[in-house]
């Protein structure tokens, strides 16, 4: 099975916290005021932020130092000093943090909109108020704020698709990816229904699994951003094996193929370097000898027919990714 390689190294510092203060009570009428000197306040957290829409590190690979910002230090009259803003850094899902030193896993992003506190700010110092006590009236003393921590952490992202699905506008997708998977797209019988990509997980004979992605339809001319273009695309380049969705009620697939490549090639010529399959979907659409037709004119592509009607080609369809996946060659992002 590959492993995608998509992976930064940044160095982060967490803010310190801000120092207490020694201050006195100085009013009219009262002497001899206590300590009056308020709190630091917390440094700036360092925080991961798990963001579905995200599918790669590539917008963090030329950040190689963040800091969060310093508490602000307590101040007279109790004031407690400012909390430095998080800095909140949104990473895809999958994506773990681990101690380049040790290579202990820090932490994992799995659910959208996860949150965690990679590295905490300092705690603010206490000021001269907080110590006073019975015995100890008037301590000249304040705490300084706790040091942030200073670390190289490595983001890496873990696979999150292997199968990527490719076809025209209602050619099935969405509905292959709702009988092999448990999600449950949106399925309608008009062109550009999907409009995000979808993602499922394939149970496998044996507990194994493999996921699979349902991305937004292409039509000729994507590459010049005709229907909804070729944005989606990006979405694909991490898969190991692309799914050529065609349509059995539709004239001349191999021509719809062609278009597909032409179409891939055109946004990024590695993709047709890519392991593939091809379905011919609906097949509870045709009767055998239109299947034979559709044969002749894929021949050389192997299709396997699938219907989401009669579960046709289905477990076959299942049975041939796994081999692809397990041949498929490692993936190295750029
Ligand atoms: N008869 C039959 N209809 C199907 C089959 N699979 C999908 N359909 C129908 O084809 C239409 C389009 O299906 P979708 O799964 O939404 O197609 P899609 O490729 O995801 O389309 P976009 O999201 O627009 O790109 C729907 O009306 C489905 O019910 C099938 O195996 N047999
Ligand atoms: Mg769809």
């Amino acid at each position: 099975m590959q492993t995608f390689v998509d992976y930064v190294k940044i160095y982060f510092r967490s803010g310190n916290g801000g120092p207490g203060v020694v201050a006195w009570r100085r009013e009219k009428f009262i002497r001899q005021g206590g300590p009056w000197g308020g709190n630091g306040g917390r440094g700036g957290h360092i925080i991961l932020e798990a963001d579905p829409q995200l599918w790669t590190l590539l917008d963090l690979k030329y950040r190689k130092f963040i800091h969060a910002d310093n508490g602000d230090p307590g101040a007279n009259k109790l004031c407690q000093g400012k909390d430095a803003e998080d800095i909140i850094l949104k990473v895809p899902l999958g994506t773990i943090a681990k101690d380049p030193e040790t290579g202990e896993v820090m932490a994992e992003l799995t659910t959208a909109g996860q949150k965690v506190v990679l590295l905490p700010g300092g705690r603010g110092g206490m000021g001269n108020a907080f110590f006073k006590s019975a015995t100890r009236q008037a301590p000249d003393f304040a705490q300084p704020g706790e040091p942030g921590i200073e670390k190289a952490v490595i983001l890496e992202l873990k696979i999150l698709a292997d199968v990527g699905l490719v076809g025209f506008p209602n050619a099935g997708k969405s509905t292959l990816l709702s009988v092999v998977t448990a999600a449950r797209p949106a399925i309608a019988d008009y062109p550009f229904t999907t409009l995000t990509p979808n993602l499922g997980i394939v149970q496998y004979r044996d507990y194994r699994s493999f996921v699979m992605a349902d991305i937004p339809g292409i039509i000729e001319g994507a590459a010049t951003g005709k229907g909804l273009g070729t944005q989606f695309l990006r979405h694909i380049e991490r898969n190991a094996v692309l799914l050529f969705v065609l349509p059995a009620d539709v004239e001349n697939l191999r021509g719809v193929l062609k278009i597909l490549l032409a179409e891939l090639k055109k946004y990024n010529p590695v993709l047709l370097d890519k392991d593939r399959v091809i379905v011919v979907s609906k097949s509870d659409l045709v009767d055998e000898i239109q299947k034979e037709e559709i044969k002749r004119s894929l021949k050389g592509h192997f299709p396997v027919f699938i219907s989401a009607v009669t579960g046709e080609g289905l477990q076959q369809l299942k049975d041939r990714l796994w081999k692809k996946l397990e041949h498929s060659k490692e993936v190295l992002l750029p």
